[in-house]
């Protein structure tokens, strides 16, 4: 479908055109493209903008990856389709490992989204052929890596559902969640949630990690000041204020 340039919703309807075609392409899962609405509907009442908020949370991510020990960042079929060069980047930068971990799994799908990410993102990806399994996730989202998920002391999880990011916590992993919902299961059960669509907030977390690779003062520094709840209070408060001002302007 030909879009314009002059529409002002330009961009969220060329994304919207390339989930469609993921999902012809088997990397998105039919109901992904119900999770991107979910996710567009909240980031516009956040204004369609990173937050001074996602900003500071951005940057205590990356710190927290790039002090950890065993950093893992696992992608599904959403987070592949629209950020799979970033996150390969992430990657690097942090010396962080990719790991491919599906929701609604079926081998194919596995497979097609590992080579979508290994060539688009030019690295090894995890997750092919699981060896390990997650306690407390019933689901098959439950199967993954020794080398990878299983063994990690920090992970990176964009655009995940509560059951998973709760499980991750409770073996005693440190947990970075991707999501625009300030409010789901993920965002609270999280050591730090970035609430940022995430393409923005991986180009946000490239920038810190160049700044903050040399520098593990200011790393313990972004860290220390960081305080999820907190965040997310300010991140809330943050969108009544504009739908006041909203308000008063219909
Ligand atoms: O590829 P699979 O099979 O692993 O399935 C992936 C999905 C995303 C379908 C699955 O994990 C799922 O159903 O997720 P949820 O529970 O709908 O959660 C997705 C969260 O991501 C929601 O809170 C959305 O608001 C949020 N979200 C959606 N798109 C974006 C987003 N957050 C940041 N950036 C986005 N672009």
């Amino acid at each position: 479908m030909e879009i314009s340039k002059d529409h002002p919703r330009y961009r969220s309807l060329v994304t919207r055109e390339h989930m469609g075609e993921m999902v012809r392409e088997g990397i998105v899962a039919p109901t992904g493209l119900i999770a991107h609405g979910r996710g567009e509907a909240f980031d516009y009442l956040i204004g369609e903008r990173t937050t001074t908020e996602a900003q500071g949370a951005e940057r205590a991510a990356v710190a927290l990856l790039m002090g950890a020990k065993r950093p893992v960042i696992t992608v599904n079929g959403n987070a592949a389709a629209l950020a799979a060069k970033g996150l390969a980047d992430l990657a690097r930068l942090t010396s962080s490992k990719l790991e491919v971990n599906l929701f609604h799994r079926s081998e194919e799908r596995v497979q097609k989204v590992c080579d979508y990410l290994e060539e688009q993102g030019g690295i090894r990806v995890l997750g092919r052929v699981p060896d390990a399994t997650l306690p407390h996730i019933a689901s098959d989202r439950a199967k993954c890596t020794l080398e990878g998920i299983f063994s990690s002391d920090v992970v990176l999880i964009p655009l995940e559902d509560g059951d998973r990011a709760m499980a991750l916590k409770k073996m005693g992993k440190k947990v970075i969640a991707i999501d625009l919902n300030p409010l789901s299961r993920t965002s609270l059960a999280a050591d730090i949630a970035i609430v940022d669509e995430l393409t923005r907030a991986v180009s946000g977390m490239l920038a810190f990690a160049k700044e903050l690779r040399l520098d593990p003062k200011e790393r313990e520094r972004a860290l220390a000041s960081f305080n999820n709840h907190e965040n997310l209070a300010i991140t809330l408060e943050g969108i009544c204020q504009n739908l006041r001002r909203r308000a008063r302007s219909v």
